[in-house]
């Protein structure tokens, strides 16, 4: 279950989290045409939080809400601000923010129409996303029989709810079969991405991750390609296979909710050493030291709060 928090921000205000109900028939919940964020937000070593690059998160809602064609009638400085209020009066200090916009309810059918345009901001507590160990130990993955979404079947660039029944339908089926997490393939068959993560392999020191085709354009992604470069790795954007998986040295998930997961082994083949390899260590290190506030160079990445 996830932990309650007090209040959730919807449509401009703070109401109880029991409180934050919409009709059964809203738009979205027959036809999935909205789009969410995930943010996480860390406990700083100096004492005070930060949200991890909220501004890039609260534009990349903003262009999922345009790509889907919906108006957010707030301004993305006015929801950022609402996220560091919901954090406040949530006092919460390290968790998990998911702003969600959807269309509301007034006519049905797969035209829209003027239904409203509404969002809300919850927030609450969340550890490892998949599960205590797997930040140390590495995870276990199978590829999907599911295919990873088509540039022109699903806007991939948007992080949109409907997107996700593809992302459900593979996890089910990895879990089902006693993985951790779903490979997923491209249309064409290489590597793409998993169902809330991007992928990197490691092979003689040099880092690849698959190119923004039919993945989400992560932002966990893009911030470690930068960590990476900083380090002294060279990163190439570049489509592989899945037998290149294989025969990595290391990999590796990036995500919000998963931050950065070792993968330890994949279709039944070990990864590398079959644990957390050093580059993978390495990058976990740099990323953490950022988001406690610990890398001067990165301050412009967190958004400071306190209560
Ligand atoms: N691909 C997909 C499909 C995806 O959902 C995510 C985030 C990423 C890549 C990584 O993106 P970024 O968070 O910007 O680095 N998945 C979110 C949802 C997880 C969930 O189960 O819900 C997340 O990590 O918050």
């Amino acid at each position: 279950m996830v932990q309650k928090a007090d209040k959730i921000w919807f449509d401009g205000k703070l109401v109880p989290w029991d409180e934050a109900q919409v009709h059964v028939l809203t738009h979205t919940l027959h036809y999935g045409v909205g789009v969410f964020e995930g943010i996480r937000c860390y406990a700083c070593t100096d004492g005070g939080s930060a949200v991890f690059r909220l501004q890039e998160h609260v534009e990349r809602l903003f262009l999922s809400a345009k790509i889907n064609e919906m108006t957010i009638p707030f301004t993305q400085d006015q929801i950022s601000a609402a996220i560091i209020e919901t954090l406040k009066v949530n006092r919460l200090s390290e968790g998990y923010i998911r702003p969600l916009t959807f269309i509301g309810a007034g006519v049905m059918g797969v035209y829209p129409g003027d239904n409203p345009i509404q969002t809300i901001i919850a927030t609450w507590p969340w550890g490892a996303y998949l599960g205590a160990e797997a930040l140390e130990k590495g995870i276990r993955v199978k590829t999907s029989s599911f295919t990873r979404h088509h540039v022109n079947v699903m806007m991939t660039k948007a992080k949109t709810c409907g997107n996700y029944v593809n992302s459900v339908l593979a996890k089910r089926e990895a879990l089902a079969d006693g993985y951790n997490e779903a490979l997923m393939l491209d249309a064409e068959g290489y590597v793409s991405e998993a169902t809330g993560e991007n992928i990197f392999i490691v092979r003689k020191g040099v880092i690849k991750t698959s190119p923004l085709g039919s993945i989400l354009s992560g932002i966990t992604r893009e911030s470690v390609m930068i960590l990476a470069e900083d380090l002294g790795y060279t990163v190439v954007e570049d489509r592989f296979t899945r037998d290149e998986l294989y025969c990595a040295d290391e990999a590796f998930f990036t995500g919000t909710a998963a931050e950065i997961t070792p993968i330890r082994e994949v279709d039944r083949r070990v990864i590398g050493q079959g644990s957390r390899g050093p580059v993978t260590a390495a990058l976990q290190d740099a990323y953490f030291k950022v988001l406690r506030g610990e890398n001067p160079k990165y301050g412009q990445w967190l958004a400071r709060y306190s209560f």
